[in-house]
């Protein structure tokens, strides 16, 4: 080829890729084979396909951009544009996001939907108010206890080390008497192996993910709440695509809700039945441990709506009514 017919083949490839070609980083906590992390990766796929490659989003699984705390806040500040988090992480500076981690108040997929439906407008708002858009939120399987030994009521758990992920997990461990100590997903099984931690309640998805029958025995199924990982970009930087672009988004984003919600009912008996097969025993609570968890559930609802004040009490109003 001669210069000019060069410069040619250049302008022809370069027509053929869109405008304004972006590539976006993407922090989630979890690892690769966690079903959120891939609904999220055949997110990034859709949205890449959707825009021709306008939009090429790098998924950085595992806090391996960055560490899980910081997620929410690094794509407040941009250094993320896009990120995922634990809904309920964001508790601690407002209780509204806590609201799917309050134990009993909606411990089935039906009531979490309606969950979600009364209380996603205030989250959207929440999120809003600090420059992030909510794009979708997928819930965890139910979360269900595991302990050493087997678990006939609360004393039984007096004085453990409890694994807690969040603050709804620290408040619980506290009332059934145990010692709550946080500890992300992929810190789980040297908790346990060094007696950081002696039981955890969590989805039976993260129990098969931490290989929990490494250390612990008995499975007690509560499926006591549904917390969910939340998918947030920084709306300037949305703002800053092509609408186009923005319309790509919308549409993968709402295929990955619907997509994400199928699949983590679907995780919930085959992670059961992996957790079987590789040994550990799957009980249902005792009458004893059943009223005393609910008991603790009221006193968190209680305590939950006391904090959230108008916004949460018209949050349950509206789930209640439905
Ligand atoms: N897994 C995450 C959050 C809830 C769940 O099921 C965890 O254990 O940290």
């Amino acid at each position: 080829m001669n210069t000019t017919s060069k410069i040619l083949a250049g302008l022809v490839a370069a027509a053929a890729l869109p405008a304004t070609a972006e590539t976006w980083d993407m922090p989630t906590p979890y690892g690769d084979t966690v079903f959120h992390t891939q609904n999220i990766t055949q997110f990034a796929e859709d949205v890449s396909e959707a825009t021709d490659g306008g939009l090429e989003i790098t998924v950085h699984s595992a806090g391996s951009l960055f560490a899980h705390p910081e997620i929410k806040d690094a794509v407040r500040r941009g250094l993320a544009p896009i990120g995922e988090t634990l809904m309920s992480r964001l508790e601690n500076e407002d209780p509204i996001f806590g609201v799917d981690s309050v134990p009993f108040l909606a411990a089935s997929y039906d009531e979490a939907e309606k969950l979600w439906e009364a209380s996603r407008p205030v989250i959207e708002e929440r999120l809003a108010g600090q420059g992030l858009t909510l794009l979708f939120a997928v819930p965890w399987p139910g979360q269900s206890l595991y302990t050493q030994e087997p678990v006939e009521s609360v004393s039984d758990l007096e004085g453990t080390s409890f694994r807690a992920y969040n603050a709804a997990t620290e408040r619980l461990a506290t009332l059934m008497g145990a010692v709550p100590t946080q500890i992300e997903t992929g810190d789980i099984p040297t908790a346990f192996a060094t007696g950081r931690a002696d039981a955890m309640i969590t989805s039976p998805s993260t129990g098969v993910s931490s290989q929990a029958w490494d250390f612990v025995s008995t499975y007690t199924e509560l499926e006591a709440w549904l917390p969910k990982n939340m998918v947030i970009v920084n709306t300037a930087a949305f703002e800053g695509l092509p609408e186009d672009v923005r319309a790509a988004v919308m549409d993968a984003a709402e295929a990955a809700e619907a997509r994400g919600w199928e699949m983590s009912e679907a995780e919930t008996e085959a992670q059961i039945a992996a957790l079987k097969e590789n040994g550990m025993q799957v009980v249902q609570p005792s009458e004893t441990l059943s009223s005393e968890l609910a008991e603790i559930g009221e006193t968190m609802t209680s305590e939950w709506l006391e904090t959230a004040g108008e916004d949460g009490q018209a949050v349950i109003e509206a789930y209640r009514s439905e």
